[in-house]
């Protein structure tokens, strides 16, 4: 048994010489529970964990035992995240609060969501995945994220925030308008409240009095600390400075429950911080607030959560304060409280490390940008809710009133950079392709059709891993380059992105974006500072003839890699980066269509991107018609589950191999190179 396994490994004599004596301390305490039983028989007992397959054997637990088996889940998520790496301490946040809410309500019937869910590893332990636990974020393995593909006990996929309000509300007025009557129950951070779509579910459930059980989790933690007045007001309703007195707490649970509470609910709300005065703000909107409690005590836990399964009515949001981390020192020590981690040693949490060839792309947009601000007093940088994701955080060091952390907010981020830039000055907002998404109309309609100045730093452009596809990078240069009077570019390497940052900052005519990709660069050698580069203007690499490879982004690395191969089998190959998807390099294409037989484009982003701008370009000069092989290369048209890098560049075709591949198909010479080789 691991768990065992782990215990037996802690109480080793000799680690007390190597470890950290309050590490020590916290992990022996955490396995101690988990051992205790052992001691009264002198004989190994079955550990808790292994009679809970699925959340209907938690029935059988009895209450009392509920903090032993938490320690067993808070040890074996431990044991599984220190394997594969992932999200490790909103899990460690919501062991209790997990097991709670599946011991007491009735899952799958009952539906729970988990807002982003990358605090659900606990719950695929206990919902019949924990055999496969030590495959999450793994090629064919579990989701990092709650998936709907992957269990009845994951009603609704998650990964970015803020959607577990709405998914949980049309779910409870699905479940009525069937005559059904089940629990709905989301469960949401206090980051995840910084953004917008929380509140207008809020607005909504409100109105319709629907029957939803929303759970705030409140660690006080986003992945980093939390910003803004909402996190300043959670925080005043957690510190006890407005609770009122029992008499009154009984009342407002009497209200909702539509009856005399019973005596566990009082104490549990007794012992618990109390329950808020006046009107908070949830309850205005219409729902019944309850809490805070404490959210890593059972007797607190379960007697309310069952008061509220068997008497509530409509809209019930039940504040609960957790600690991100939980029982696992190192995390509880973290300032970003363990949110991410790779691969680490349980006893020491140092994580591994690979050691990079050259800085990630991430560094080197932060650096550059902090150069150029330098220079220029107007730039700003806007980063929602992900300051050392983006790099931004180096920069608020050195321009602390030059940056803003709007929150999980990127709609809002988008028009607050164009509010800014039509006061002259010049943001750059620092998203994630994929986050971006969920500001598309305020790109749209704020930015690009005002022609506004902000500029886009467009970060984890493409593939990226274990995240899998809700964190794929796909679709940002097919949103950007259809719009009018937008410039869009991609770096090829590190230098080049350096380059981009300084002609953005330079660029004043209107919205201008460049993208990146997760990970490291290249390790060429850097300029101190960018250089400008000429709006619309690519550049040839490599001068061949027959063959035209026609790079956008970071794919560069493996054209050329391609063009060694193609040259090795007698086919002069030019390879260009093409730097602009918009407004298009028309006279250096040109060139390539007329001087070869056969132009590639190629592309880590979906159908509808650069490739197709081109498409559209040489169809129109009727050069498709003259006999030219045109081939655009782009992600397959599917959400790709997660794996590394690598193996998704080569599903892509998008590798060196798929890009000479794509070549002899397109010359009619495959068949005849791949039996050569064989
Ligand atoms: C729309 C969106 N923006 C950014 C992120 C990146 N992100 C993942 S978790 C997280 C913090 C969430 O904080 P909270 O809801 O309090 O959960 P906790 O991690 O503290 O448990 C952020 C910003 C995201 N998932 N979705």
């Amino acid at each position: 048994m691991r768990v065992a396994g782990i215990a037996h490994l802690l109480y080793l004599p000799w680690i007390t010489i190597w470890v950290n004596i309050e590490f020590f301390w916290n992990i022996s305490s955490l396995i101690d529970t988990v051992t205790k039983a052992s001691d009264v028989t002198n004989r190994p007992e079955t550990p808790l964990l292994d009679r809970v397959t699925f959340p209907a054997d938690l029935k059988d637990i009895d209450d009392r035992d509920m903090p032993k088996l938490a320690a067993e889940l808070r040890a074996e998520m431990i044991d599984a995240v220190s394997v594969t790496g992932g999200h490790l301490g909103a899990g460690l946040g919501v062991v209790e609060l997990t097991l709670a809410i599946h011991k007491i309500f009735n899952t799958p019937e009952d539906r729970l969501i988990f807002d982003v869910g990358h605090q659900c590893y606990p719950h695929k332990i206990l919902t019949g995945r924990r055999e496969s636990i030590r495959t999450l974020r793994q090629e064919n393995g579990l989701s990092g994220f709650t998936k709907r593909a992957e269990s009845e006990y994951d009603p609704f996929g998650a990964a970015h925030s803020s959607t577990s309000i709405s998914a949980g509300l049309g779910m409870a007025v699905a479940s009525a308008l069937s005559g059904k009557q089940r629990n709905v129950i989301s469960v949401i951070g206090d980051g995840a409240m910084s953004a917008g779509m929380a509140y207008e579910a809020l607005n909504n459930a409100g109105a319709l009095d629907a029957r939803l059980i929303v759970i705030l989790n409140d660690n006080d933690m986003s992945i980093a600390p939390p910003t803004g007045a909402m996190s300043a007001y959670l925080a005043r309703l957690a510190s006890g400075r407005t609770y009122m007195g029992m008499r009154e707490v009984g009342k407002k649970l009497t209200a909702y429950l539509g009856k005399t509470v019973d005596r566990a609910i009082t104490r549990a709300v007794e012992h618990a911080r109390g329950y808020v005065t006046g009107g908070t703000l949830f309850e205005e909107l219409g729902f019944y607030h309850i809490g805070p409690i404490d959210g890593h005590n059972f007797d607190h836990l379960l007697p309310v959560l069952r008061n509220v399964r068997d008497n509530g009515q409509g809209p019930v949001l039940i504040h609960v304060v957790t600690q991100k981390g939980k029982g696992y020192a190192p995390a509880e020590a973290a300032s970003d409280k363990y949110h991410g981690v790779s691969k680490f040693d349980i006893i020491t949490g140092t994580q591994a490390k690979a050691t990079p060839n050259a800085p990630s792309y991430t560094k080197v947009f932060a650096d550059a940008l902090i150069e150029e601000a330098a220079h220029d007093e107007k730039i700003v940088a806007i980063t929602a809710a992900m300051p050392s994701g983006t790099g931004l955080d180096k920069f608020i060091d050195i321009y602390p009133d030059r940056c803003f952390d709007v929150g999980i907010a990127e709609q809002h981020a988008i028009t607050f950079a164009a509010g800014m830039a039509s006061e002259g000055y010049k943001p750059f907002a620092a998203l994630y392709s994929t986050f971006l998404q969920r500001a598309y109309d305020q790109v749209v309609h704020d930015v690009a059709i005002q022609g506004l100045p902000v500029r886009f730093a467009i970060d984890r452009a493409g593939f990226v891993g274990a995240d899998g596809p809700t964190h794929a990078g796909s679709f940002d240069t097919t949103y950007l380059a259809t719009l009018p009077g937008f410039v869009v570019m991609a770096a090829a390497d590190e230098a080049e992105l350096i380059h981009m940052v300084r002609t953005a900052a330079a660029y004043d005519e209107g919205p201008i974006s460049f993208r990146y990709p997760r990970g490291e660069g290249v390790g060429i050698d850097l300029p101190e500072r960018g250089s400008i580069l000429e709006i619309g203007k690519g550049r040839i690499i490599k001068d061949g003839g027959k063959i035209a490879l026609l790079s956008f982004g970071t794919r560069l690395a493996d054209c050329l890699l391609a063009a060694e191969d193609l040259e090795a089998h007698g086919l002069p190959t030019t390879v260009v980066d093409a730097r602009f998807a918009k407004p298009l390099d028309t006279a250096l294409i040109d060139q390539l269509a007329r001087n070869h037989e056969v132009l590639l484009t190629v592309e880590e982003g979906a159908v509808g991107g650069f490739g197709s701008h081109v498409m559209q370009y040489l169809a129109h000069q009727g050069m498709l018609d003259q006999g030219l092989k045109f081939r655009p290369l782009v992600m397959p048209d599917l959400f790709m589950d997660q794996a590394k890098p690598e193996a998704m560049y080569a599903r892509a075709g998008l590798d060196r191999k798929g890009i000479v591949a794509a070549v002899f198909r397109a010359l009619g010479t495959d068949k005849a190179v791949s039996s050569t080789q064989a």
